[in-house]
């Protein structure tokens, strides 16, 4: 191996910082060696990859800190306006790549590696994901981060360091087995612990009502017991622009190492169980995705890293301002779902009782801070939490709680609009719930809290304005709007598909992906033959590479030939994962009943975790595996259908299976997925899209063409009006042979032979108990635009051309997008003057 070589010539000296980078080839190889043998303590003659993996990434941190310097000192310079977004996921994957690519690193790096023999890619698999979200939500806020360091926004990003994240999904004997997902055991090169960014965060105790010397009622929360946050940072850097922000995220310590009294009490062991019992709060991430229980530990999550992110936002504030005068000039606060909306009565906690101001000051701020995104209209998803563990756990809040609510009823009764009820909409719009249990509504406290509600596509802003909280967009008209998401093209296009970004970049000149509308310009060369077979070799050669992973995970060889057709997402009953089982048994059907007839080969991929307590998801995926069984081990399938169950979805999975994708499922339940964002990468990537009417489906529709879309099944209302009407989902089955025959078989243990009704609960789910996600009643519409699906997909000249137009007409969905309309139309920022 090389020996490192010092060449001083081509340093650069910042004088402003003092530190000194070193871009060069030769440079970034000393700092690897440097870290390989002074950081970890190796010989670097016999490192391992992963010892590599972590140099290299120390040696990246380097020069990101750097930046991350000069962009915090930035933000003091120019008096910005700070964004913070308060998250309890975050979805960042992986980060080698993503570092090298923004800071234009690569070759570099691909160069020093190759230097000692090593390759990059291999290098950079070594890392492990960071998951530390459940799905849709987390990796949205990682794009946002993105798209914020990118445009020269001065965001932050508040959240919880899980020490487990998301757990790993094995698959055994078709069924889905949890494991812990300890995702710092070898360490993580990323993160800055602050230790001296130690805060103290109280629980339980109870609160003390006095009157001070000046004659003020006051408040006081005491006999506490008290969990300190200790701050990680996650550097975020920019695309290219000299920018990285900060992802803080809070882990819990126990106050008890820093006092001696409990061990000196002689109950050492005692004192060592109260210390793990206060750091179990920042020990894992809850994996139910969209339904929450009235846990107490979930409850503390929350006020953990709320009452932890706000304390360093005032003292931020405070390091410039004596008064709160500009606090709402200065920040904003996104709330992400209704997670963190216990931020709310604990600012009027800090602003009433310890900073003195009366509570109409007070509450005037805070609704002048403080923004809400809703993400999900399924009832089940909609927090509330029984007073009485509130009270337990948060006394004062509590009573703040029912303060906010008190002030805006009396409110409500001052509107003279004439409703002909108003008692019962008061009831409706409380944040109080009475039955079955006293319980604190976070969505409605989060409404009347907030200056602004969004939801995250046009559709689910509709609904939510219309449906489910009709009343309260009457009686704050002009509060709620929409925001549509968007993904981030650097890690969904640059960094996942770079053979497709390469052929791109021939066509448009200059920096297209950070000005994504510019991909319009792909439109004409969609009639361009010679563009459409290379077109076609990059989807190929994406689809060979993700064979190779399929079959060194799970030893199946896939079909090159086949379309891939692919829905990988969590798995939920109203994302009908069972409509694609649905028709996977029907094409198996019509293969048999002809076994010498044309069909259109499919390799059809699932991908997705269940939640461990979901017991219909987990039989949904042992449904998915059982029929994989049945047809990949059947001849007359051969060359014609396989059934694929990848396990353990997460980020860096998605990043090898959507480039490879050529029809990507969106078939949820008009009305439920409130916007989707895998349906948006997926299209950027070239697949096209079988999908419902749903969520940002209905926008990428507008974009991209019916012509170029296959859209089926029932409208949202449509589905309204069927149940309305009594929906029955036996006449479905009655009055359709083909769907009968597949719902028989799941019955007659065809897929099951050897666990006789297994699958019972799947098919009374949709026979005997209404059937509530609709899917019989959209199985006819499914499999007729499925046949269209086959039809397009035997002249490849004309799927390669609306492969093409998907991607061209995606622009609108960067992430960038969403930012600049978040920044312009909630936070009101501008972005700052970036340095390059
Ligand atoms: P924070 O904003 O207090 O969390 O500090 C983050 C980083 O910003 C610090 O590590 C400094 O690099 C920089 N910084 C903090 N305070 C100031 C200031 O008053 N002026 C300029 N830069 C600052
Ligand atoms: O948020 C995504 C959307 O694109 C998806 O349509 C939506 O389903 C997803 C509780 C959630 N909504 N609600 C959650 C996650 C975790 C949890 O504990 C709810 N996730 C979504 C981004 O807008």
């Amino acid at each position: 191996q090389t020996a490192p070589s010092f060449d001083l010539s081509c340093k650069t000296f910042d004088a402003d910082i003092g530190l000194r980078e070193d871009n060069t080839v030769e440079g970034l190889k000393r700092d690897i060696i440097r870290h390989v043998v002074s950081t970890q303590g190796n010989d670097y003659a016999r490192p391992s990859d992963y010892n590599y993996y972590h140099g290299l990434a120390l040696a990246v941190r380097d020069r990101m800190i750097i930046q991350w310097i000069k962009t915090q000192r930035s933000y003091y310079k120019d008096k910005a306006k700070r964004v913070y977004y308060l998250s309890m996921e975050y979805l960042p994957g992986k980060s080698l790549m993503n570092s090298l690519h923004c800071l234009g690193l690569t070759e570099t790096a691909q160069q020093a590696l190759k230097d000692f023999g090593l390759d990059l890619e291999d290098v950079a698999e070594v890392e492990w994901d960071a998951g530390l979200g459940n799905g849709g939500l987390g990796r949205l806020a990682s794009c946002y981060l993105d798209s914020m360091a990118t445009q020269c926004i001065s965001g932050y990003g508040y959240g919880i360091r899980y020490d487990y994240g998301m757990f790993h999904q094995m698959i055994e004997n078709g069924a889905q087995v949890e494991s812990p997902d300890n995702w710092t055991k070898r360490g993580n090169p990323w993160e800055f612990d602050r230790a001296r960014y130690m805060k103290p965060v109280n629980f339980f105790g109870h609160v003390q009502t006095w009157v001070d010397d000046q004659g003020r009622l006051r408040h006081s929360w005491v006999d506490t017991q008290k969990v300190l946050a200790m701050a990680c940072d996650l550097l975020v850097p920019g695309f290219r622009n000299g920018q990285t922000i900060n992802m803080r995220l809070w882990a819990a310590k126990s106050t008890m190492d820093f006092n001696l009294e409990y061990f000196n009490t002689g109950n050492y062991i005692g004192a060592l169980e109260a210390k793990i019992r206060d750091e179990t709060i920042s020990k894992v991430l809850y994996p139910s995705d969209q339904k929450l229980t009235g846990k107490v530990l979930r409850l503390s999550q929350q006020y953990f890293f709320v009452a932890a992110s706000l304390e360093d936002i005032l003292r931020r504030y405070k390091k410039k301002h004596d008064t709160f005068d500009m606090f709402p000039e200065m920040v904003v606060i996104q709330l992400n779902d209704t997670h963190p909306t216990i931020a709310i009565p604990e600012l009027m906690r800090i602003l009433v009782d310890e900073e003195l101001l009366d509570w109409d000051t007070a509450w005037d701020i805070c609704t002048r801070v403080f923004a809400y995104t809703n993400h999900t209209i399924l009832p089940e998803a909609l927090e509330t939490w029984p007073c009485s563990l509130i009270q337990r756990v948060l006394p004062r809040h509590m009573e703040i709680i029912y303060e906010i609510n008190h002030r805006f009823m009396q409110w409500l009764d001052t509107l003279a609009d004439g409703h002909p009820d108003p008692d019962s909409r008061k009831s409706r719009l409380s944040i109080i719930q009475e039955h079955p249990e006293k319980s604190v509504r976070m969505a409605n406290l989060a409404i009347v809290g907030s200056f602004s509600v969004n939801g995250v596509a046009a559709m689910h802003t509709e609904i939510i304005k219309s449906v489910v909280f009709p009343e309260f967009h009457e009686v704050f008209p002009g509060r709620f709007r929409n925001i549509t998401n968007g993904v981030t093209p650097r890690r969904w296009l640059n960094q996942a598909n770079p053979g497709l970004t390469e052929l791109i970049s021939e066509k448009i000149p200059g920096n297209w992906l950070c000005y994504l509308d510019k991909l319009e310009q792909l439109s004409p060369h969609a009639d361009d033959p010679e563009f459409r077979v290379r077109w076609r070799k990059v989807k190929r050669a994406n689809k060979e590479l993700l064979a190779n992973y399929v079959r060194r995970k799970i030893g199946i060889e896939c079909n090159l030939d086949a379309m891939f057709d692919v829905q990988v997402k969590r798995i939920h009953e109203y994302k009908r994962q069972l409509l694609n089982v649905l028709h996977v048994i029907t094409l198996y059907n019509r293969i048999k009943a002809n076994p010498g007839g044309e069909f259109t080969p499919r390799a059809v991929f699932f991908g997705g975790k269940a939640a461990p307590s979901y017991f219909m998801a987990k039989l949904i995926i042992r449904l998915i595996n059982a029929v994989a069984d049945v047809v990949n081990n059947d001849a007359d399938m051969a060359g014609r259908l396989q059934v694929i169950f990848l396990p353990n979805y997460c980020v860096s999975q998605a990043e090898r299976i959507i480039p490879a994708t050529e029809l990507s499922e969106q078939i949820s339940t008009a009305g439920y997925e409130a916007s989707g964002t895998g349906n948006m990468k997926f299209a950027l990537n070239g697949a096209l899209t079988i999908g419902t009417l749903d969520g940002a489906n209905v926008e990428m529709l507008e974009e991209i063409g019916a012509e170029n879309m296959f859209i089926f099944g029932r409208t949202a209302d449509e589905i309204r009006d069927l149940r309305r009407s009594g929906y029955n989902p036996w006449h479905y089955c009655e009055r359709d042979p083909e769907l009968k025959k597949v719902l028989s078989m799941i019955s007659r243990n065809v897929f099951s032979p050897r666990d006789p009704d297994l699958f019972a609960p799947i098919t009374d789910s949709l026979l005997h108990n209404g059937d509530y996600y609709c899917v019989l009643a959209d199985y006819r519409a499914y499999v007729d635009c499925q046949e269209q699906v086959d039809l397009v997909y035997r002249d490849q000249e004309e799927w390669t051309r609306r492969s093409i137009l998907n991607t061209a007409r995606m622009g609108k969905f960067s992430s960038d997008r969403s930012v600049a309309e978040y920044a312009r139309d909630i936070w009101g920022v501008e972005p700052l003057a970036c340095p390059i």
